[in-house]
């Protein structure tokens, strides 16, 4: 009797799995031919970067994309453009100063196994996104901050230089007279480059690099340098990155956020959308809190969205580099 109640049990779960086998077959197979059919309309390689000067560091990038390059050196390529433009107040050289006067970068770079390397509170290095390369690839550790960072920087034969341009100073100049001694947030100060691209491998890279918030205190750290809030990278999902007030990026791990989203099946446009309502609903005050997030799914599809009117996102495919609108929440 006790032998065969035993039987029957067994023979009950072994069906029970049996069913449970089949049924996961199936499944597998939905899910096959569901990746299959998306395959098809996969579009790569694409590069995504924030604001207009992404034009010209998406132009850089594709200059590896275009040749069948990997997606990690196209970002660092593309961003590189910026981080030298001493026209830019918001990057690299020539990036507006902290309020004591000295212009601190931050950076981060993330790759299709999730490697990743930053640099944060560094000075004196044009190009840090560079510099957290060298930190993925050279050591063991993710992020170098300041006196650290730029001794690694000079070890690894990069050049000390000087980044207070004439312009920058000039504006810090006129700030100090007439400031608080605060730090200033306005639409214009948002300029931080973040740029995601896909290759013709499939492969997803990011990069964010930033002079932070002008006129910060000294010291200070944003969201750009932070893997999970200024940028994150997941090869089976998609990628994302921020730009805007750090510290509200921060506070909901703004770019892990949005690619987490995506893997539970949203849009790149409807992630970043979301993103945005937990900022808003997280701050009881949003003046001036301008934060926009930038993603680019694995499947070539890219959207943004941010809580004022105005972002907007450089896109570069097979056929154009063309500037997109970010859909917004509210207007100034
Ligand atoms: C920061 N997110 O340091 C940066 C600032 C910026 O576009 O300008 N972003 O908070």
């Amino acid at each position: 009797m006790n032998h065969r109640r035993k039987f029957i049990k067994v023979s009950a779960i072994g069906s029970a799995a049996l069913l449970l086998s089949a049924f996961r077959m199936s499944k597998n197979k939905h899910k096959k031919e569901d990746l299959s059919d998306k395959k098809t309309k996969i579009t790569k390689p694409v590069v995504v970067s924030t604001w207009n000067h992404g034009m010209d560091a998406n132009a850089a990038a594709w200059q590896i994309l275009g040749q069948k390059g990997k997606a990690i050196d196209a970002v660092e390529a593309g961003v590189r453009v910026t981080e030298s433009d001493p026209e830019n107040t918001s990057v690299g050289l020539g990036g507006l100063p902290d309020r004591d006067g000295h212009v601190t970068l931050d950076a981060c770079i993330m790759d299709h196994h999730s490697n990743c390397g930053a640099v944060a509170f560094l000075q004196d290095i044009e190009n840090p996104v560079s510099v957290a390369r060298k930190v993925m690839e050279a050591t063991n550790h993710v992020m170098l901050v300041g006196a650290g960072a730029k001794r690694f920087a000079l070890e690894q034969q990069f050049e000390e230089r000087n980044l207070l341009t004439e312009k920058s100073k000039k504006a810090w100049e006129a700030w100090r007279l007439k400031s608080q001694y605060a730090p200033l947030i306005n639409s214009e100060n948002h300029d931080t480059i973040g740029m995601l691209a896909l290759d013709a491998a499939g492969n997803l890279s990011g990069a964010c690099t930033t002079s932070g918030m002008a006129y910060k205190l000294h010291g200070r750290v944003g969201d750009s340098p932070l893997i999970g809030a200024g940028l994150f990278v997941d090869n089976e999902v998609g990628a994302a990155c921020a730009t805007g007030v750090g510290e509200a990026v921060i506070r909901i791990a703004g770019s892990a956020i949005v690619v987490e989203l995506m893997r539970n099946g949203m849009t790149p446009d409807a992630a970043c959308k979301e993103a945005v309502s937990r900022i808003v609903a997280k701050h009881k005050d949003l003046t001036n809190l301008q934060v926009g997030f930038l993603a680019l799914n694995n499947q070539g599809e890219s959207g943004a969205y941010s809580v004022y009117q105005g972002f907007n996102y450089a896109l570069h495919t097979q056929s154009e580099n063309k500037m997109v609108d970010a859909g917004f929440a509210k207007t100034w």
